[in-house]
């Protein structure tokens, strides 16, 4: 159980993000790395696709990383890990929210070669949503080196103004390109830090702390998967639509459905009814 203490909350809100070590043990690493396999294959435990799917066995190339988003609704050994309660109650304690629920998961696959993923905030992709705010875990299923593309964070950029979404964010030339313009803009320096952890650490970061991943130099793949969460009383923008997640918005309101946004906690003990059904 994840229990954030006032040291790791003062170095999250000094930089930006904190790592906690010793959330995922190795059992459910195991298995979720061969979850990794058959998801990226297209073999989906629960029969319905996720709602990102941005390489495929057979179509996409080696040296690319692979990306899934909202992994939980294929398969529920990835959904026992991104709905967890105490997930959603050190995201929404370390970013004073009354609660949190999920946004969307990643599921990313850096084997040898595979490059980059470009710089950037998350906020710069949740204009869809109010409040535009975002928390994330990310847990590493690998043990984690710099050559290994391990991921990168710039140390206080939270507090930098909010960019545009970056110009590449798959497989750019240059990763850090975007960052080091608003580096500039805030008057500030680049100051890297490379998160070097035991598979089944985690990370939490601010939404709009600038993060990233070099190409995986090493030799050893490197699996994340990450649980990026928003406050619970969010509900969808009037105007703003994001082309994927926009479509779980019904016609005549703004309020987010529990079935794609499951609320994972709240201070006042409300947690999704449905989320009882998973073995987590
Ligand atoms: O793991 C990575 O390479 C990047 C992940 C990321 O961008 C995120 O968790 O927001």
């Amino acid at each position: 159980m994840i229990e954030i203490s006032q040291e790791q909350s003062e170095r999250f809100h000094e930089d930006g993000f904190v790592v906690i070590e010793g959330v995922v043990d190795e059992l459910r690493i195991r298995e979720l790395k061969k979850r990794f396999v058959r998801l990226f294959r297209g073999e989906f435990e629960t029969g319905v696709q996720p709602d990102e799917w941005n390489w495929r066995e057979g179509r996409d190339a080696n040296d690319l990383t692979r990306q899934i988003c909202n992994g939980w609704k294929a398969d529920n050994m990835v959904a026992s890990v991104v709905l967890r309660e105490d997930i959603g109650r050190a995201c929404a304690q370390l970013r004073g929210w009354s609660g949190a629920r999920i946004n969307q998961d990643n599921v990313l696959w850096k084997p040898p070669a595979a490059k980059a993923l470009g710089f950037h905030q998350d906020e710069s992709y949740q204009s869809w949503i109010v409040p535009s705010q975002m928390m994330t875990c990310w847990i590493t299923l690998d043990d984690t080196a710099l050559e290994q593309g391990t991921i990168e964070y710039v140390r206080g950029s939270h507090r930098w103004p909010l960019a545009p979404p970056i110009r590449q964010f798959h497989a750019p030339e240059d990763p850090l390109a975007d960052a080091a313009i608003a580096a500039s803009h805030a008057g500030e320096t680049l100051e890297l830090v490379p998160i070097v952890v035991a598979a089944g650490s985690a990370v939490f970061h601010h939404g709009r702390v600038w993060h990233g991943s070099r190409v995986n130099r090493g030799e050893h793949p490197r699996r994340s998967v990450v649980a990026h969460c928003m406050a619970a009383d969010t509900v969808f923008d009037a105007e703003n639509k994001s082309p994927v997640y926009s479509r779980y918005q019904r016609r005549d309101s703004l309020k987010m459905d529990e079935s794609f946004f499951p609320v994972l906690w709240r201070e006042d003990g409300y947690r999704t009814d449905w989320l009882k059904t998973l073995k987590l």
